[in-house]
């Protein structure tokens, strides 16, 4: 049997934090031997807030290293650049014009973002669910792995997706969100009510996967908790244990009983040191190929051009189909 597809892709906007890792990236890893999976680095949809040209550069680099050194193996992933394809741009200008402006008014991540960027709410910003629309239709993608804050533009994509079949005809596949069953929303370590986020501005806030093993630790001490000093799973009442057991839990693959067991009658503070031991053991070899990569450009250049050329022969092939269905001329 043919194997599903898989697209997803991470915005190139600086260091991933642990909340990207543990809410993408480790699923994206399980999910490799599995399926065909395309991962991109989402170059384009960065430009929607404004960036240095040097350091956006860098970052996109940076991202395929981390790609590369979470686990996702070159060779079985196609691992691409969104602004190397240029069937992603175009498919996105078609799909603008089968797009509501109502629709994109819902958006929250719109509205987060026009708030934090409240001098530069651009046009991009707003049709941002469109291009990462275009993204994974232009693959037919049936899974796209991502956090929870991302469910609400999967909605938007099957909307846009529904509404071109009916209007032409079978042209795109339906896809499915994927979100893992824990750690879709790691939250922020100081204010354990927001999702962890790599733009927080607030350092200790997160933890990032190129922080080194002092500066984790360091988090975790001073990581936000509640007087009870009772290690027990409660979200609502308990935000910041809570968090702190989820991301323990994922990577020491444990359950929430588990982990209260483990923990019953000991305080915060060793709770708080075997977390941050975890992360810290987790991250090691993550951070040593990362560094080895980053070292190693030529290498890099060659996984980003051997995914680009896959990824454009793909995505080329759909949108001549969908050229074709709205009265293009294609040759
Ligand atoms: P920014 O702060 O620039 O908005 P971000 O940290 O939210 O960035 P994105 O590039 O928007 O990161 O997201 C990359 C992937 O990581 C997405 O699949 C997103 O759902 C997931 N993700 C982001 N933050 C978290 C989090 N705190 N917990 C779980 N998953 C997350
Ligand atoms: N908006 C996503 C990044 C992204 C993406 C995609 C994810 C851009 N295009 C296509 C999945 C599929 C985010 O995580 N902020």
């Amino acid at each position: 049997m043919e194997k599903k597809t898989i697209l997803s892709g991470i915005q190139a906007t600086g260091s991933l934090t642990l909340g990207n890792y543990l809410g993408a990236l480790n699923n994206w890893v399980e999910m490799q031997d599995k399926y065909d999976c395309y991962y991109m680095i989402a170059d384009l949809h960065t430009l929607t807030i404004r960036n240095d040209p040097e350091t956006l550069r860098e970052n996109t680099l940076k991202l395929i290293a981390l790609y590369v050194a979470a686990g996702l193996d070159p060779d079985k992933n196609t691992i691409f650049i969104q602004s190397h394809i240029p069937a992603h741009p175009a498919l996105s200008w078609v799909l603008n014009c089968y797009t509501y402006m109502g629709e994109l008014n819902r958006m929250t991540q719109f509205k987060d973002k026009s708030l934090k960027h409240a001098d530069n709410i651009n046009s991009g910003l707003f049709t941002y669910p469109v291009l990462m629309a275009a993204d994974i239709l232009a693959y037919n993608a049936d899974l796209v792995p991502v956090g929870d804050d991302q469910k609400q533009h999967l909605e938007i994509t099957r909307d846009i997706a529904e509404r071109f079949n009916s209007i032409y005809g079978n042209t795109f596949k339906i896809p499915e969100v994927y979100i893992g069953k824990v750690g879709a929303r790691i939250m922020g370590l100081q204010n354990p009510t927001s999702k962890m986020s790599k733009s927080a501005v607030d350092p200790m806030d997160k933890v990032l996967l190129t922080d080194s093993p002092d500066e984790i630790r360091k988090k975790f001490k001073k990581a936000v908790t509640d007087s009870e000093n009772c290690v027990r799973y409660d979200v609502t009442n308990k935000p910041g244990v809570s968090n702190l057991m989820s991301i323990y839990g994922i990577i020491k693959n444990k359950s929430m009983e588990d982990i209260e067991k483990e923990f019953s009658g000991q305080g915060y503070g060793t709770f708080k040191t075997a977390v941050a031991e975890a992360v810290v053991e987790r991250l090691e070899p993550l951070q040593k190929k990362y560094n080895e990569l980053l070292e190693n450009p030529d290498k890099l250049k060659a996984i980003y051009e051997k995914g680009d050329k896959k990824a454009k022969e793909k995505s080329d092939k759909l949108l001549k189909e969908v050229y074709k269905k709205i009265g293009l001329v294609v040759e």
